[in-house]
């Protein structure tokens, strides 16, 4: 008997849509479900192909940049990671720029900054901006212990999980190309911002969070530099994570809201992408859509109960690969791929 064409991609696309359906968001992977993605490593689409993300690879690039310790500027171990990640996005074959930066943090201290910007095809006009912030936060000064009020957060999930996801779509772009042009770019300083106790003393003081996305916004690596839109990863990996609408995104780029809820609910992942409105978060999209421009969103984990308005392991010394789970993280890149290889 003859397959046509058309109902063999069909075959494929219910086999990869009943894949993902069956792993879920956030519950244990089947084994044999997800070896059987693995085989089958290409999806097909009616209208693209989408590769397989691999939730156990983006979890193994966190546990990487959590085994450096707390990416604190100026620390040793921050200096580390940032080798790291050039010389992996170098090796899946980007065009990699750092923007080596001395930026001043409200406490007047000069942080040895540097985002690091990777191009794949940079000869395409058409592009789209992934980014997440690599420096994890100098202070756990959401800690339920005093004690430990000035000691660095490990970042495994601030910080961590959406570079984690980032580097494994960067493995999937070295294997496959994208239609549009893409730019993974991992800014620093995200996490200096106002730490508690000097909320009195520095009242005054406004835009002291996302310091090397403020900097690239007024300083981007290329002249004219532009992007059809954006996406944050922030905050993507812990168990149990929802992922609602962020209002400075709903705001600034409500379009690119719909495209990505609506993949992620087409995929399978209707249980974490709640298409309902979360409060707005001064995050590193803030910057790059009212300082540059180009519309942008926020996927990041919040909690409207909890106190912080975030996880309880929010800038928090637990902060660490307890909380990580390969499913959600998953989640995550499996939208963001199918996003980006659906775009012409
Ligand atoms: C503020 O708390 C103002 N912004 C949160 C953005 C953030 C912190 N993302 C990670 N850590
Ligand atoms: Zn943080």
């Amino acid at each position: 008997m003859e397959i046509e064409p058309l109902s063999m991609k069909r075959i494929f696309l219910y086999m990869f849509l009943a894949a993902v359906v069956m792993a879920g968001c956030g519950s244990s992977p089947k084994k044999e479900s997800s070896a059987k993605a693995q085989q089958e490593s290409k999806v097909v689409e009616p209208a693209a192909i989408v590769p397989v993300f691999d939730g156990d690879s983006a979890y193994n690039f966190v546990a990487a940049q959590v085994a450096f310790g707390p990416r604190v500027p100026n620390s040793a171990a921050h200096r580390k990671c940032g080798e790291y990640l050039v010389e992996l996005l170098r090796a899946y074959g980007a065009d990699v720029v750092t923007q080596d930066v001395d930026l001043k943090a409200y406490t007047g201290d000069v942080l040895k900054a540097r985002n690091i910007i990777a191009q794949f095809q940079p000869e395409k006009k058409e592009r789209i901006m992934l980014f997440a912030h690599w420096d994890s936060r100098p202070w756990a000064d959401s800690d339920p212990d005093k004690a430990n009020h000035y000691k660095p957060i490990l970042g495994a999930n601030d910080g961590g999980s959406g570079v984690g996801v980032l580097l494994e779509v960067a493995r999937h772009l070295s294997q496959v190309p994208t239609k549009l042009g893409i730019d993974i770019i991992l800014f620093d300083a995200e996490d200096y911002g106002i730490h508690e106790n000097d909320r009195e003393k520095y009242r005054s003081v406004n835009h002291s969070w996302a310091l090397g996305s403020q900097h690239w916004a007024m300083n981007p690596h290329k002249k004219g530099y532009e992007a059809r839109f954006g996406i944050l990863l922030d905050i993507v990996g812990a168990k149990g994570s929802k992922f609602y609408q962020e209002s400075y995104s709903l705001h600034f780029a409500p379009n690119v809201v719909s495209k990505v809820w609506e993949w992620a609910h087409k995929i399978g992942y209707k249980d974490c992408f709640v298409p309902e409105e979360s409060g707005a978060i001064t995050d590193d999209h803030y910057y790059v859509n009212s300082i540059y421009g180009i519309p942008c969103i926020d996927i990041i984990n919040c909690d409207p109960e909890s106190p912080n308005g975030f996880g309880p392991y929010h800038h928090t010394v637990k902060d660490d690969m307890d909380w990580i789970d390969a499913d959600v993280l998953k989640a995550v890149g499996q939208t963001v791929l199918t996003v980006i290889y659906n775009e012409k």
